[in-house]
């Protein structure tokens, strides 16, 4: 089936917004700096680049005749809030396992942000004390197995719904979405840069500029920066997803190594946990742009990229789009980083 053709169930207002953050380039002093905006496209519960993943999977969860959502991320995970809210939006259940994936020791941490929200939509939120792993865990398996023990039709999200089926093709279509901004605004994207965790955001990006290269005949970089910190986990399987979503859209050829780039240098050592470059990235998205970043994802990129910009390897004359997956409802959890 070619991309157009899968179904896909409206939770956004439509195209996310894309502007230029002209403050941040002149900071910057190399390469044009735009961002693409996750974190203001939908009314559900703040939005973020899930909600995007889930307009493709929405059909199947009707199909399926499911009563109960159920998924897992960490505490603080933005995947489940947005589970919460599109389980709240189409009148079903939601069943959250939130593992503790994080060392943050802050006493309102399974209190505030995401966790809060998930909790105000009525999602049955369990804590469970297992540490970070982007993999299938036994813990999700388990509340599936116990949804259906107590007589509800369970339908699988996994985390960051980046191993289902269909959990590329949201950001495949972002692609076609950017190609037809570009006409609007008259500009041209030549680099993307993208946090990269679970893996079928960065993953499903590379399959859909792929289909558009094949259309146009113009390639582009897309850039993921790893904000695993278990960076072999997560190329592995944006790798794995990006060619399950080139096959399912017909891309009709292999991806390239090229397109297939993963960075590593501004995750720190552990996920979750913010680096001197993360704060600094930050502060300047919030104090040049007043664009507010996280410190687990959001805040990664951007200091990718600002490394990127600065060093040149983004060079003078290329205009880059910075995705802005959103993220920032784990702010308050954090709230003892500006004391
Ligand atoms: C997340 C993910 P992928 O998981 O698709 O690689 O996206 C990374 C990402 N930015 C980037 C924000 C704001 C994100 O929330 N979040 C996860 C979560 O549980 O919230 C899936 C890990």
């Amino acid at each position: 089936m070619k991309l157009h053709e899968f179904p896909r169930y409206p939770l956004t207002f439509g195209p996310s917004p894309v502007h230029r953050l002209a403050r941040l380039t002149e900071h910057l002093g190399g390469a044009e700096v735009w961002a693409k905006r996750e974190d203001v496209s939908s009314g559900l519960a703040y939005g973020g680049n899930k909600v995007r993943k889930l307009e493709y999977i929405v059909p199947d969860v009707l199909a399926s005749g499911a009563d109960t959502l159920v998924s897992i991320g960490g505490v603080q995970s933005n995947h489940t809030r947005q589970v919460a809210a599109v389980a709240a939006h189409l009148g079903l259940k939601a069943r959250l396992v939130q593992e503790k994936w994080v060392p943050w020791d802050d006493p309102v941490n399974d209190r505030v942000g995401n966790i809060l929200l998930s909790r105000m939509m009525g999602a049955d939120v369990r804590l469970d004390p297992s540490g970070f792993d982007i993999g299938i865990r036994r813990s999700w398996e388990e509340a599936l197995h116990d949804v259906e023990e107590s007589g509800g039709t369970p339908y699988p999200i996994p985390a960051g719904a980046s191993e289902h089926r269909l959990g590329g093709l949201g950001f495949a279509n972002w692609a076609f979405e950017v190609a037809e901004q570009e006409k609007a605004l008259g500009v041209h994207f030549d680099t993307i840069v993208v946090c990269t965790v679970t893996g079928s955001t960065h993953a499903g990006m590379v399959a859909g500029f792929a289909a558009l290269e094949e259309l146009t005949g113009v390639g582009r970089r897309v850039l993921g920066i790893d904000a695993s910190a278990t960076l072999e986990k997560t190329r592995d399987q944006v790798e794995r997803i990006a060619r399950h979503t080139a096959e399912l859209i017909e891309l009709g050829r292999d991806l390239r190594d090229d397109e297939l780039q993963l960075l590593e240098g501004w995750a720190g050592d552990l996920y979750g946990i913010p680096v001197e470059s993360t704060m600094e990235a930050m502060r300047l998205g919030a104090q040049l742009e007043a664009m507010i970043t996280d410190p687990v994802y959001e805040g990664k990129s951007l200091a990718g990229l600002i490394d990127l910009v600065k060093g040149g390897e983004i060079p003078r004359g290329s205009t880059v789009l910075y995705a802005h997956l959103g993220g920032q409802q784990a702010l308050n959890a954090y709230h003892s980083l500006w004391p």
